[in-house]
């Protein structure tokens, strides 16, 4: 059996609110919007050079990275917030940088992961075109010992028939709606891309996949150690994947939202995620040469 499937896909114009909320913002199902276009023209005529420049001249990125995040408005005249994802943001809890701007060339790949903070992600083609992998979070790629990136077997093991997998790509004007935890890999095909994503975290019930659980047990391990004094940069390191207060700042609201989340799981079944994890890092031991390469890719994304 095959669980690769067909990604809905539907226009733009024809798509309402309240649908979307019902259809796919709700039951957490990834959809391909298309023909977005018409508020990004301007931003389409610039180069990714451009932009890149002018970020970095605002000394908001430096001059290696081409993955940005930011507050929505360092380009705001170049562009306006579709109303679909305003009216989910405005549903959701958004980080103080909830605004994301990709510029590549082609041939760059953002390595197998899923994001953070529980996030789901619109991300919209405005120049160029990428192939996009997604794999659900009911059928998990396996991942790094308390990371979000997956191991690195080949892509048939990956993407096996036990997986719930899909492709696609997004040309120029398209959006995809990638619902929370859903594992991605991205390869940039035009010679010039340029994507603009808005990121926030639901407010309402959360689908309970498999990977939903491993995040809170990973959360609530995440809690008991950040309450014991001096460990808090331990799971910086790890969960946070380095970033700094990884919890207190969780989905941009922090320690309510985490023990909210995490109320259903015992101190136990935390440590029993802890075992699971350890037991992985074996792995980390035998890949540490592609998780190098691995890892050197993501620095660029970064
Ligand atoms: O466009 C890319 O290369 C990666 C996009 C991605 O990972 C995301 O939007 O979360
Ligand atoms: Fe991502």
């Amino acid at each position: 059996m095959n669980d690769q499937f067909r990604i809905p896909e539907v226009d733009f114009e024809a798509l309402g609110w309240d649908d979307f909320s019902r259809e796919y913002f709700e039951p957490e199902a990834p959809l391909l919007i298309r023909n977005v276009g018409t508020h990004f023209d301007k931003l389409r005529k610039v180069t990714s050079e451009v932009i890149h420049d002018r970020l970095a001249k605002k000394g908001l990125i430096n001059r290696s990275t081409y993955w940005y995040e930011g507050r929505g408005f360092e380009l705001e005249d170049y562009f306006e917030i579709p109303k679909l994802v305003s009216n989910s943001l405005g549903r959701s809890f958004v980080r103080e940088r909830f605004c994301r701007i990709w510029t590549s060339a082609a041939g760059q790949v953002t390595p197998w992961h899923y994001d953070g903070n529980f996030v789901y992600v619109f991300n919209l083609q405005v120049k160029g075109k990428k192939h996009w992998r997604i794999v659900s979070p009911e059928t998990p790629v396996s991942v790094y010992p308390f990371r979000r990136i997956a191991r690195l077997v080949d892509d048939a093991e990956l993407i096996g028939p036990a997986r719930l997998s899909a492709e696609f790509e997004l040309n120029e004007g398209d959006m995809v709606f990638l619902p929370p935890l859903w594992s991605h890999k991205v390869t940039s095909i035009g010679a010039e891309n340029i994507n603009v994503n808005w990121v926030a975290t639901k407010q309402d019930e959360y689908k309970r996949s498999k990977l939903f659980h491993r995040e809170i047990e990973l959360l609530k391990l995440g809690l008991l150690f950040a309450r014991v004094a001096g460990r808090r940069r331990v799971v910086d390191k790890f969960l946070g994947e380095g970033v700094d207060d990884y919890i207190e700042n969780f989905a941009g609201v922090g320690f309510k939202f985490v023990e909210s989340i995490t109320s259903e799981v015992s101190n136990a079944r935390a440590l029993g995620r802890f075992a699971k994890e350890a037991m992985a890092v074996p792995f980390v031991y035998l890949d540490r040469r592609s998780i190098k390469a691995t890892q050197a890719a993501f620095k660029q994304v970064q």
